[in-house]
Parts: structure tokens; sequence; C-alpha cells
């Protein structure tokens, strides 16, 4: 991949702002352009929640946040490479990603790297340092590590663990086939993640959950699909998933035993990567219902689909911040 300089790159972003959509009510663009940097308002420590998403409006994927009706949308990232994934601290205060800048420094193989960033953008950290493919970041439940995937040498992706203030990384998994998509219960005792299947073992894609140590691996769903990319509620008491097992991806949600399985989408086109609000009353999800990959919200009963981003790019991989917070 050709990665562009950071200057150039904001430059050309000035010039080429996203058009977004108004759906459901008014959807703000909060951007001040100064210097030819993006400047967000960048409080330290959250009051309100926020979706964090990636997005191609920039023509290249750039972190953004929103509230949770989709309004006051804000620009985080814009150095013109890959920055996906974002994932957010406890408290709010700090955002975690995968990227491939770095390309004439650290990361000179321009391969995807582990960052973890304030919450306006500044102060960017690169934790891991390879020349693999790492992906899937999200911070433990008490805010001080990140867990996240890595290929491995033999080409599969295992589980691995990074301190948000660097030093070495831990690796916690070795399955068969490789796992992917790690996700955290709110009190942090529960990992949940998907196997990968693959030509490896020619299986499909399963979810798994195991305690942070190892112990107690459960495989929570069996079956002739794949079934992937899970999250728990804030209480711990479910957790949402997306499975082909009816044809097209939907999503569904399942008790924290793997029981009660039920879907909550009805929609012709891939409906995925779900997230919870904090007070476990709304999931947020993407879609490609209208052509675009776009962000929605809808009750944690599947009812009051709502889409909260429109325009002629793709949005992805919602976050919820909150979910994490001690109440
Ligand atoms: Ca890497
Ligand atoms: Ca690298
Ligand atoms: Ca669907």
């Amino acid at each position: 991949m050709k990665l562009i300089k950071q200057v150039k790159a904001t430059t050309k972003f000035a010039g080429v702002f996203p058009a977004w959509g108004v759906v459901g009510g008014m959807l703000l663009l909060v951007v001040t352009l100064s210097t030819g940097c993006v400047k967000t308002t960048g409080a330290s420590v959250q009051t309100s929640s926020k979706i964090l998403f990636a997005s191609t409006c920039s023509s290249n994927y750039e972190i953004y946040t929103m509230n949770p009706d989709g309004s006051q949308v804000v620009q985080i990232t814009a150095d013109g490479t890959d920055n996906r994934e974002p994932d957010w601290a406890p408290n709010g205060s700090q955002i975690a990603f995968k990227s491939t800048r770095n390309d004439e420094g650290t990361n000179p193989e321009g391969d995807f790297e582990i960052f973890v960033m304030d919450a306006d953008g500044s102060n960017v950290r690169q934790l891991t340092n390879d020349s693999r493919d790492d992906r899937h970041p999200v911070f433990s439940a008490d805010g001080k590590s990140i867990y996240y995937v890595s290929m491995t040498a033999i080409g599969n992706f295992q589980l691995y663990f990074v301190g948000v203030d660097g030093g070495a990384v831990k690796q916690l998994t070795e399955m068969v086939g490789g796992v992917k998509m790690p996700a955290v219960s709110s009190d942090g005792r529960w990992l949940l993640f998907q196997t990968d299947g693959g030509s490896e073992t020619n299986a499909t894609q399963e979810i798994y959950k195991m305690r942070p140590d190892g112990s107690k691996l459960t495989r929570l769903t069996n079956n002739s699909a794949h079934d992937k990319v899970p999250h728990f509620s804030p209480d711990g008491s479910y957790i949402t998933f997306q499975s082909k097992r009816d044809g097209d991806y939907e999503v569904y949600r399942m008790k924290a035993d793997g029981s009660e399985q039920t879907r909550l989408t009805r929609v012709e086109g891939k409906d995925k990567r779900t997230s919870w609000s904090p007070d476990g009353k709304k999931i947020s999800f993407q879609s490609t219902r209208t052509g675009h990959w776009e962000i929605y919200t809808m009750n944690q009963d599947g009812s009051e689909q709502k889409q909260l981003t429109s325009g002629n790019c793709d949005s992805h991989m919602p976050k919820w911040s909150g979910y994490l917070m001690k109440k």
C-alpha cells in the first residue's frame, strides 16, 4: 500500500470533505479546520456517551465520533493512511485503533499496527512494532491494557495482550485455525472471541468465551454457519453476535451461557458488528441494507431500527462509549 504523507493528506482532506446526509434528524458536521489540521473539542474524560466509528467518507479510512442520535459528527484522525477498528477506553479518555501509519518511522513495512490516542486525536502512541498484521484492539476493563489479535508465523491470528503504556506483548491463545474479534465483559472476568475457521480447519467460525487467564474455555455456538463478532451487554447477561445461519448475515442475541439464541434483524443485506449502549437498552450495528455500509441503532429486542449515518461512502465498526464505565 502506498502511504500518503500527513501534510499532503490533510490538504487533500480539506478539499473533499464528505457530504453527510440528514437521516432521522439533523446530522451536524462539527469540524474546525485550523492551520490545516482537524481540531476537536477534546475533553479528557467523557461526560456523555458517544459512538465511535471508522468511515471512508474522506477517501481512506479515518476515525470519527458522533452522538448516539447521529448528530455532531467529529473527525478524529486525518493522516491519510488506513485507520480502523476504534475502541473506547473505559472512561472515554483514549481510543485504541489499528493503522498503517508511520511508514517513514516506526512502521517501515506499512502493515497494521495497534495504536492508542487521546480522545481528541492527539498524543498518538504505537503499541506494536512488527511486520505482521495486528487487528481488533479492545481495552481491558481496567483501561490499562489492550487485547488484540496478531498474525502468527503460520498465518493464523491469535489473541495477544499489551499494556497501554507499551512494554512486552503476551500471547494468550494457541487455537487451531486461530481466533479474531476479542471482546471484554464490563467486569473484566470474561473474554469473548470467534474462532477463525478457514483452510487450516475447514471449520466454521464459532463463538467462545474464556477467562483472561485462558481457563474455562467454553464454546457458545455450534452449527454449520458462521457465528462471529461477539459483544457482551453491559451487565454481562447477554451476548450479541452476527450469524449467517439464515442465509444472510443478521444480528442475533443469546444469553451469556449460549442459550436462547434469538434473531434481531430481518433485512436483506449484511447486518453486523454490534456494540451496546452503557444502559443496556440499545444496540448499535452496521448494515448494507441501503447499498453502503451505514451505522444503525435498535432497541435490545431488535425494535426501532434507526439509521444514523448516510453518505456516498462506507461507515463501519460502531463502538458505544461508556460500556465499561463503572456505575
Ligand atoms: Ca504489525
Ligand atoms: Ca510494522
Ligand atoms: Ca441481513
